[in-house]
């Protein structure tokens, strides 16, 4: 069965957010259109603490969008965005939200980032997805929505390692593009097996 997994389409990455992907909110309409053509339709949410550590301003000094060491590895440092709570967290209102059966939060650890949707950027705490799919027979994953470089791609590599069928519907989604990222999570996703569609 196939499900449409939505991602990260919130007033913060879309065009006047904190952290705007650039024409982040052409994908909106098509992805209300894709949605009644799917089994399942799951919405991700970025959710962050304030005193998160991927924000550049919890870390003195430090800029935005460099990159810093986490005892998990490389974490870039972004604006503040999707405080919990807050208005740039909420989903764009132009999302048709009628049809999500689940909404999944990812990135409410302070210490921790979640890029994926499956997994914590740790690699390894899950966030529960993977068993809910498995759990409804939900097996052939389309991923759409923000940003195509970064959450995107990691929800759909993850997939194809969890032994889901993992497609990335390039006309809706969009990328940050820092320092070719896309050309480079493009290219990553090809070689995990991911189909660009
Ligand atoms: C994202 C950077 C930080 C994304 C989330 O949704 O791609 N990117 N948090
Ligand atoms: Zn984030």
């Amino acid at each position: 069965m196939r499900a449409l997994i939505v991602v990260d389409m919130q007033v913060d990455f879309c065009p006047g957010g904190a952290l705007a992907v650039a024409r982040g909110d052409e994908i909106i309409a098509p992805i209300n259109a894709l949605m009644p053509r799917f089994d399942a339709v799951i919405l991700t949410q970025d959710w962050h603490p304030a005193d998160h550590a991927s924000f550049a301003d919890n870390h003195p000094g430090a800029a935005p969008y460099s990159t810093t060491q986490m005892p998990y590895g490389p974490q870039v440092l972004w604006p503040r965005h999707c405080v919990i709570g807050s208005d740039g967290a909420a989903f764009h209102a132009g999302l048709d939200l009628s049809r999500a059966d689940l909404i999944l939060r990812k990135g409410f650890r302070p210490g921790i980032d979640s890029y994926s949707a499956f997994f914590e950027n740790d690699r390894s705490t899950a966030t529960g997805l993977a068993g809910y799919l498995r759990d409804r027979g939900l097996d052939d994953l389309h991923f759409v929505g923000l940003a195509q470089d970064f959450c995107v791609a990691w929800s759909a590599m993850d997939a194809m390692r969890l032994g889901f069928t993992a497609t990335v519907i390039e006309t809706a989604t969009r990328a940050i593009d820092l320092n070719g990222s896309l050309e480079a999570a493009r290219d990553a996703m090809r070689a995990a097996g991911v189909t660009l569609a």
